[in-house]
C-alpha cells in the first residue's frame, strides 16, 4: 500500500517531507489540505488531534513531524539517495542542521507569515474565511 501524505503546498514543513519522497521517487497518494472543511482536513483531525501537517500514513501507522517523516521514509523506502547518512557522526550533523533550520528559520518564518495572513484576512474576510493553512498567530501582547 502506498504512503499517503496530508499536506499543504505553502507549508515549508510539508515541502521538507515532499523533498524526501521526491528524491527517491517514493510513490505516495496526495491528501491535499485545501481548506478547513475539506475532507482531507477532517480526516487529518481524526488521525492526528494536534491537526499539524505534514502527516504521513502508512497503512495503520501514522507518522507526524516532518523530520520523523523523512527518517521513516529513509528507513522504510530506502532509495539511491540516503536522506540520513549511515555514519552516526554525519547523521548527527544532519540532525543539528535540521533542528537549527526548524527552530530558528522555519518556525519564526511561519509565525511571521501567519501574522500577515491573519491581518489580511481581517482586512478582506473573503480571502480565507475561517482558518489559514498555518496556525492563527497569538494576538499582540499575548505570551503564546
Ligand atoms: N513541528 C512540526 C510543525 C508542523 C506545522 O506547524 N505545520 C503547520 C503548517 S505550516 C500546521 O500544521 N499548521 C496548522 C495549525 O497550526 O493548525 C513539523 O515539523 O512537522
Amino acid at each position: 500500500m502506498a504512503f499517503e501524505l496530508y499536506f499543504h503546498p505553502f507549508s515549508s514543513y510539508c515541502q521538507k517531507a515532499l523533498v524526501a519522497l521526491y528524491e527517491n521517487e517514493v510513490p505516495f497518494e496526495s491528501q491535499l489540505l485545501e481548506g478547513p472543511d475539506s475532507p482531507a482536513m477532517r480526516r487529518l483531525a481524526e488521525l492526528w488531534p494536534m491537526k499539524r501537517f505534514p502527516l504521513l500514513v502508512d497503512g495503520a501507522r501514522t507518522v507526524f513531524e516532518a523530520t520523523c517523516i523523512i527518517e521513516y521514509v529513509d528507513l522504510k523506502h530506502p532509495g539511491p539517495v540516503r536522506l540520513i547518512p549511515a555514519d552516526a557522526d554525519e547523521a548527527l550533523q544532519v540532525r543539528l542542521m535540521d533542528r537549527f533550520f526548524d527552530n530558528y528559520v522555519s518556525t519564526p518564518q511561519q509565525r511571521s507569515c501567519s501574522t500577515r495572513c491573519a491581518r489580511r484576512r481581517s482586512a478582506t474576510p473573503m480571502a480565507w474565511p475561517r482558518r489559514a493553512p498555518c496556525s492563527t498567530p497569538p494576538t499582540r501582547g499575548s505570551t503564546a
